[in-house]
């Protein structure tokens, strides 16, 4: 069976990669129609041989839509209720719906049961809580997790093509003894902007009045959610490194009972979506660079943390655009369709 698929965002950075994965997956779609605002509206997207032109999205776009694909962002709080209303299943990668009680909020390797209970809108998690539940849930299935205490080194892709081109900018005027521009990061929306090459932000999203970021409590409220389990200690710090486009986290965890490192390795390397690349002596372990592009989280230096009595830190690397956005969403999907839920 084939789908009508629309998805909305269709020319920004997580849009392009909806594009890149329904190719390289041959996800089954029968009819496509690429949607943005009016500023993108008549851009023309060549693929799989076609010419497409990206239309404003309006209401009635979604009509006899079966998939909407949303990139992300203010849009989906308009369309997506507009969208289920035209008898389409709506994943969102904004955060606008992740933390209604009615939306269930996803990484299919961990809690694909929760699909069943959507309304018609299916969300899609942060991009740094997808690529650190895939850790955690196995250990947290075996073992109990108490507390994790987690300081992430998220890549300029996660604040859009405009970052992208901010770090590459600033890196050549570097390079050319020219004076350097700041205007994106760490929000285009905010009143103040800093130099993100060859320096570190320890700021992404809005503070609130607690001192922490929005993206740092997306990482707590969400983990909690995804694991349905509250009762899990969570402290974020999330920080914005001049890399192009894979996060990195440091994680650690303290359990509720002993689970030894080979134990542990075994069972990361046995979750599906999931490598252990982790070989201190031969100088193994996931780094930014070479995780771009791939469709897995990557682990290692996972190793005891004796400071208490059942606690280990690992380091996780996953690419924000692919796993931590576009593919995560996609791969709702097709188990939607895998188990007929759409
Ligand atoms: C970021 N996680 O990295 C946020 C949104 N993608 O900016």
């Amino acid at each position: 069976k084939k789908y009508n698929v629309a998805i909305l965002g269709a020319t920004g950075v997580v849009g392009q990669e909806f594009l890149k994965l329904i190719e390289e997956r041959n996800f089954p779609y029968a009819e496509l129609k690429l949607l943005a605002s009016e500023r993108s509206a008549g851009k023309k997207i060549e693929f799989m041989g076609k010419t497409f032109v990206v239309e404003e999205a309006v209401p009635d776009s979604f009509n006899d839509v079966h998939i909407a694909l949303f990139a992300g962002g203010s849009a989906s709080k308009t369309f997506a209720p507009e969208a289920v209303k035209r008898g389409a299943v709506v994943i969102d990668n904004s955060s606008t719906f992740r933390m209604d009680p009615n939306v269930p909020l996803i990484v299919p390797e961990v809690n694909p049961e929760a699909i069943r209970n959507h309304q018609g809108i299916i969300a899609n998690p942060n991009c740094s809580t997808i690529i650190m539940v895939m850790a955690l849930k196995p250990i947290h299935d075996r073992a109990k997790i108490k507390r994790v205490v987690v300081s992430t080194y998220q890549a300029v892709s996660g604040a859009g093509k405009e970052a992208i081109d901010e770090l590459t900018n600033q890196v050549k005027s570097i390079g050319a003894n020219r004076p350097v521009t700041a205007k994106i990061l760490p929000s285009a929306s905010l009143e103040k902007h800093y130099q993100i090459a060859f320096n570190l932000i320890p700021q992404i999203d809005k503070f609130l009045d607690s001192g922490y970021t929005k993206e740092e409590i997306k990482m707590v409220d969400e983990t909690h959610k995804i694991l349905n389990d509250d009762s899990i200690g969570i402290t974020a710090t999330t920080v914005r490194v001049p890399v192009y486009r894979s996060h990195s986290e440091s994680v650690n965890i303290e359990l509720e009972k002993d689970l030894s490192i080979e134990e542990t390795k075994a069972l990361l390397a046995e979750f599906p979506g999931v490598v252990v690349q982790d070989d201190p002596v031969q100088m193994e372990y996931p780094m930014p660079l070479f995780v771009s592009d791939r469709d897995e989280v990557f682990v290692g230096r996972i190793r005891k943390d004796s400071s208490v009595k059942y606690g280990l830190n690992m380091w996780v690397v996953g690419d924000q655009i692919r796993k931590g956005a576009a593919l995560n969403a996609l791969q709702i999907a097709e188990y939607m369709i895998d188990n007929n839920l759409v």
